[in-house]
């Protein structure tokens, strides 16, 4: 196996540093979009363990990166507790309901009793094992409790998060209780992925950013640290909190193996702060990708040259559906031709 990404997280030496993009199944591939369009819905690849594996591949064979990440969303979650989700073409995810009252809290269902219905993401987890066969590792992931919250409270994406970051104030103990239900799901979910032989776990806290400090720490880190303690020990933990760089000291506090960070944030910076007391993935911009071979290699190098070790290069959020492919190759391609 090329296993970098797994001796990485381990905090053993390599060569060079390993590489994946967040979002690279799905979107940017003209393969994807083959297997997409003779599918009903998103939804219905989604739960087609053949047909999931088949895109968490492609990006492997493609753009030969050093791990698969599975192919599936976030929104698996809520949907699973009870709140059904469509993908609405050039819109996104929209929720038909959402939630309002401690009455929609309590009838949702958690912990195992919900993460037992997504048994078409471990069939998919198991069917992408056989067929990788062990060529890179595969990565399973969750929404961060947060962030699942935002979708449930506004039914969509949002530029503010405004009914989410109310319900806060309006709510706090009935925000408390649906985080748990929430994380109580998260847990299960992530063990069960664990068992199914996922070989790390990236936790996506997407929308962090949109809290002051205090209310991320209260709503939003808290849950994070108790899910990784439900964890079995020495599981490969990577936890993005995009946008949390004010709580820096409580990032490096967590109990995960790495954190990744986004582009709005100087790598030189992180290094600093981090100081090896965990791993770092990130954190070019997706934007650098657009620009000509010449720019791509230039900022490539220079994110490559702040770390010694401990760094899986990434993308400091997911890469856009309409980045150009040989810009994904030009950057995948100079970290792998890179040595410390
Ligand atoms: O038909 C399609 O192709 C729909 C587009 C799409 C895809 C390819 C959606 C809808 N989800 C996905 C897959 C997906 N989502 C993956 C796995 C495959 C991959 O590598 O792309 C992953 C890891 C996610 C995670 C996800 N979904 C996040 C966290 C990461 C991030 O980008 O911040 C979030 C916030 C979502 C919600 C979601 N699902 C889909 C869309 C368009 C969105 C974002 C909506 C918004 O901006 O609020």
């Amino acid at each position: 196996m090329n296993d970098i990404l797994l001796k990485t997280l381990d905090g053993q030496l390599v060569e060079r540093p390993p590489v994946w993009l967040m979002r690279q199944a799905g979107r940017i591939l003209p393969q994807y979009r083959a297997v997409r369009s003779n599918m009903k819905s998103f939804k219905d690849l989604v739960k087609n363990p053949v047909k999931a594996a088949e895109v968490t591949i492609q990006p492997v064979d493609e753009l030969g990166v050093d791990a698969a990440i599975l192919f599936s969303d976030i929104l698996v979650i809520p949907e699973a507790m009870g709140l059904d989700y469509n993908l609405v073409e050039k819109k996104g995810p929209m929720f038909p309901t959402t939630i309002q009252s401690w009455d929609d809290i309590a009838a949702l269902i958690d912990g195992e009793e919900a993460a037992l219905k997504l048994e078409y993401v471990y069939n998919a987890i198991t069917e992408t094992k056989d067929q990788l066969n062990d060529r890179v590792p595969l990565i399973g992931f969750t929404g961060a409790p947060w962030t699942l919250f935002c979708y449930m409270l506004e039914g969509e994406g949002s530029k503010t998060f405004s009914k989410a970051r109310r319900f806060l104030y309006q709510h706090p103990e009935w925000s408390h209780k649906l985080l748990q239900k929430i994380s109580a799901t998260v847990a299960e979910y992530l063990k069960i992925q664990i068992e199914k032989g996922v070989d790390c776990v990236q936790i996506f806290d997407s929308w962090a950013g949109c809290l002051g400090t205090q209310q991320y720490h209260e709503f939003g880190l808290k849950y994070i640290r108790w899910i990784l303690e439900q964890l079995p020990e020495n599981t490969r933990t990577i936890v993005f909190s995009k946008g949390a760089h004010a709580s820096m000291e409580e990032l490096l506090d967590l109990p995960c193996k790495a954190l990744g960070f986004d582009w709005q944030i100087e790598a030189e910076y992180i290094a600093s702060q981090v100081n090896g007391q965990k791993v770092v993935q990130g954190n070019l911009d997706p934007c650098v990708l657009y620009a000509d071979n010449e720019e791509i290699v230039r900022s490539t190098q220079r994110l490559l040259s702040v770390f010694k070790g401990g760094h899986i290069v990434n993308l400091g959020h997911g890469v856009y559906p309409d980045t150009p492919l040989s810009g994904v190759k030009k950057f995948v391609d100079e970290v792998k031709s890179f040595r410390y």
